[in-house]
């Protein structure tokens, strides 16, 4: 792949400079990422992000580069009202040669490229509380920023990203099929998904966030629904969260999917992918350090529902994403991008030991929770 970015890729987009080298770049589990050099002559090099759209995944990569356009467009006019730098704290994509936001290659992939966010990093756990705080209210300005979006005019790039009822079924479905032939070595996690399915307490509260949104109990707002703390940058110098990336999944959907996911992903005391599960737990100090956070930025304009919902929806999409994983794993690694034999088996197991142990945290996170509510 770095010879035909060379060859032709990296020919088709508006760069400045003499390409000097390609490299495979960042952990997302999506899309193929690179960093592409230049060097110029009376400046220094630059870089820039280049990106194989999944196309397995997003089906209308047209539609989906309409929905960051026009994002990216709309934070760009409130960062520069509010005297900030779009360049650097929204993504900004780079044209190809014939001013089109995608590449078709001779092989039929879609490419695209953003301005890379220099001096800023994507961390991978949090090291510091503080670290989470700040991307907590990154993730709430960004969402605050997005409130009068036109959310009617956004493509559905997944249709029911978060309908973990939905989810229920994908996963049942790839149990009876057994793809991969795996279902039976999984047989312990398998029947830690389907207990809490039969308890009822998961999936009706699971319908009741489906069922609420669908009948505008719960409000539908402009969401980024893939909020993990490697999809934003901060800052070297600061530790401020800059800028909310990968903008693929900013749907229509509820704030509890990005408080939930934020929480799965960054309040772990160990990584996703972690083989140790006794290093895993959900840690309530970061839980904290995220609400407090969260809640400073969006706080005011969430209702009394979304509030309540909050714990909950940490528990809700952990579940959620530690099922998808074991879903992946029994069609054969299908979705998700693995670097090693079993890898969508060891994140689920991190996922569930996270659920269970939410669940023992539970009335702990929600007085968290409403030590940071301000109601007045
Ligand atoms: P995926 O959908 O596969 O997760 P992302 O859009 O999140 O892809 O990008 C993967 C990684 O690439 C990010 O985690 C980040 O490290 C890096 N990255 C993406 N966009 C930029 C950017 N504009 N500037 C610097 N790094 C970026
Ligand atoms: C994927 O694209 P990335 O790596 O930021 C996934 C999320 C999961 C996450 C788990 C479009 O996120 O939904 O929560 O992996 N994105 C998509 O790490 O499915
Ligand atoms: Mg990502």
């Amino acid at each position: 792949m770095l010879d035909k970015i060379k060859n032709e890729i990296v020919k088709a987009f508006l760069f400045d400079g003499d390409f000097i080298y390609a490299e495979p770049f960042g952990c997302g589990h999506i899309n193929a990422t690179y960093a592409v050099y230049f060097r110029r002559e009376t400046k220094p090099p630059v870089r820039y992000i280049l990106q194989a759209v999944n196309t397995t995944i997003f089906t209308d990569p047209q539609g989906l580069m309409e929905n960051i356009q026009g994002v990216t467009s709309h934070l760009r006019k409130k960062i520069q009202e509010q005297g900030g730098d779009p360049e650097r704290e929204t993504l900004t994509l780079v044209p190809t040669r014939d001013g089109k936001l995608l590449y078709e290659d001779s092989d039929g992939g879609f490419w695209r490229s953003y301005l890379f966010i220099e001096n800023a990093a994507c961390h991978q756990s949090v090291d510091r509380p503080v670290l989470f705080t700040n991307a907590a209210k990154a993730f709430g300005h960004f969402q605050k920023l997005l409130a009068d979006y036109p959310a009617d005019t956004l493509h559905e790039t997944i249709a029911d990203f978060h309908n973990t009822v939905n989810r229920y079924e994908l996963f049942e479905k790839a149990v009876a099929e057994d793809k991969a032939g795996r279902a039976a070595s999984v047989e312990k996690e398998i029947r830690f998904f389907l207990d809490r399915k039969a308890d009822g307490a998961v999936v009706v509260d699971a319908i009741v966030v489906v069922d609420a949104i669908k009948e505008g109990r719960l409000p539908l707002r402009v969401t980024h629904n893939d909020t993990k703390l490697n999809n934003i940058m901060m800052d070297n110098d600061t530790d401020e969260g800059i800028c909310v990336i990968d903008l693929d999944t900013v749907m229509p959907g509820s704030v509890l999917y990005d408080f939930g996911d934020s929480i799965r992903f960054g309040a772990s005391t160990a990584d996703e992918d972690e083989q140790n599960l006794s290093l895993v737990s959900m840690d309530l100090g970061l839980f904290e350090a995220y609400t407090a956070g969260f809640l400073s930025e969006a706080g005011a304009s969430l209702t009394d529902e979304e509030i309540r919902l909050l714990p909950f929806s940490a528990k809700l999409l952990t579940l959620e994403c530690g099922m998808r994983f074991l879903t992946d794993y029994l069609n054969g690694d299908t979705y998700f991008r693995i670097h090693r034999e079993h890898h969508n088996l060891d994140r689920c197991r991190t996922q569930i030991t996270l659920v269970a142990d939410m669940e023992r945290k539970m009335e702990e996170m929600k007085k968290i929770v409403a030590k940071y509510v301000n109601r007045t």
